[in-house]
């Protein structure tokens, strides 16, 4: 038995103190955050996993940090931008998997702090997000593609544990050196991508990422402590399920996935069809972005939408302008989106519905009829509207509610529906499974 297999044999993990409704009330209400990956990959433009796919050396790719001096860093502009979308929570990478930090580590030069920059540039974006009233957020990858024990755990096994080391204490820095922290985004507790594994007395390569022996691997970081820890050091912390432990809220990458209403989830997915800065990238079209976030908060999720500025620290002209007519949008029709409930009719192609109080949003995206059919409800509407325009007929019937708009009312992007009832809207929600942690089980993953 390698130390790996002893290891997750005699693991016995801690119990996670979980955060009550009320603790996690503010992260179900906000339903829309951006997400920032900016690095030293940002200057190279082929996106966050160039060191990786290129094959750069660790000692190559770590000559970068010294042209990394985000002159145009401005993180007001940022939480501004983020502001003016509609988004009120963000989400910055702390460090990615390429072991660069933008805070400045104890002991640790592969920093913002320690090299050309000479900024700790997570002080600044911390600062900034709360001057605009946003959430705070950080993402952080536990592994690191610096340590030959992250592609080798069984090999090189001391560098392994170094690795986890400086996560637990790079962690340690990150809640206890910037104030309050709203939300705790890990990515990356995989190990062994493209490693290699010894058994039968042979070595076998290892080709799918992350092989399931190494997808979850909690027992190597011991994750649940780790949780704790942060929990004791940011009480009220809401934590996503990346980090071997279960977390607070599920991520869902580049999809949306079932309607879930028992645990919170998230999908995150990219504006400019890379997560880091990429020259190529396509910009989401508005329809395409309004899609994804109604998608996602008619099945009672939230939606992260990623932008990932360039070297400099200037976010891509084209996206921002996107972003403000996403925010455009929400200043008309955000009541049907912030502190609403998805459901509490299933979606389907038609669209979906969201609620609050004796309140129904029915965002109608896609016309499969001219008049939508849904199941009545035991509460009679005392009125109904549109909100993008002012012809709509709405018929309660005996076991259905009729919705018809005339073809030249309804929105190209989301003709929504408000009914409005006599009584509040009670419904006893969907309970979900969880995912795969990556998705993997629809061969998603990076
Ligand atoms: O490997 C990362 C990737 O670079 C990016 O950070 C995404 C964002 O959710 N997460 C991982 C891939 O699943």
């Amino acid at each position: 038995m390698n130390k790996f297999e002893e290891m997750k044999k005699n693991y016995i993990p801690e119990v996670v103190n979980k955060l009550s409704d009320q603790e996690l009330q503010w992260f179900r209400d906000v339903k829309f955050g951006m997400f920032i990956h900016w690095g030293l990959y940002s200057i190279l433009g082929r996106g966050e996993w160039v060191m990786f796919n290129e094959r750069l050396s660790v000692s190559e790719y770590a000559k970068l940090a010294e042209g990394f001096k985000a002159e145009d860093f401005n993180p007001k502009a940022w939480a501004r931008t983020a502001k003016a979308a509609g988004m009120k929570y963000m989400v910055l990478t702390s460090r990615h998997h390429d072991g660069f930090c933008l805070f400045d580590s104890e002991g640790n030069d592969f920093t913002a702090a320690k090299t050309a920059a000479r900024r700790d540039f997570v002080k600044e974006y911390v600062e900034a997000c709360r001057d605009e009233g946003l959430k705070v957020g950080i993402y952080y990858s536990p592994m690191d593609w610096r340590f030959p024990g992250y592609f080798f755990p069984e090999l090189y096994y001391d560098s392994a544990l170094s690795m986890k080391e400086q996560c637990w204490k790079q962690m340690k820095e990150l809640m206890t050196n910037y104030g309050k922290i709203d939300l705790l985004w890990f990515d990356g507790e995989w190990l062994a991508h493209g490693g290699i594994s010894w058994s039968n007395g042979e070595w076998y390569r290892k080709e799918e990422w992350p092989t399931s022996e190494y997808a979850r691997t909690n027992y190597f970081w011991e994750s649940e402590k780790l949780i704790n820890m942060i929990r004791e050091l940011q009480p009220g912390i809401v934590i996503n399920n990346r980090s071997g432990w279960e977390g607070d809220f599920h991520s869902r990458e580049n999809r949306i996935g079932e309607i879930r209403t028992d645990k919170p989830w998230e999908a995150c997915d990219t504006i400019g069809g890379s997560w880091g800065w990429y020259e190529k990238g396509q910009t989401l079209s508005l329809k395409a972005a309004i899609d994804k976030l109604v998608s996602s908060v008619v099945r009672d999720g939230n939606f992260l939408l990623n932008i990932g500025p360039k070297s400099s620290g200037v976010m891509d002209e084209e996206q921002v302008n996107r972003l403000h007519e996403i925010g455009l949008w929400l200043n008309k029709y955000g009541e049907s989106i912030y502190n609403t409930r998805g459901g509490p009719y299933i979606p389907g192609e038609w669209g979906g519905s969201t609620y609050s109080g004796n309140k129904i949003y029915v965002h109608i995206t896609k016309w499969v009829e001219d008049t939508i059919l849904l199941p009545s409800i035991h509460n009679k509407i005392s009125a109904f509207r549109i909100l993008s325009s002012n012809k709509v007929d709405v018929q309660q019937l005996e076991n259905s509610i009729a919705i018809s708009v005339p073809i030249e009312e309804r929105d190209p992007i989301d003709t929504i529906v408000l009914l409005e009832f006599e009584n509040a809207i009670e419904w006893d929600g969907i309970k979900g499974i969880e995912d795969d942690v990556y998705g993997l089980a629809d061969g998603l993953g990076d």
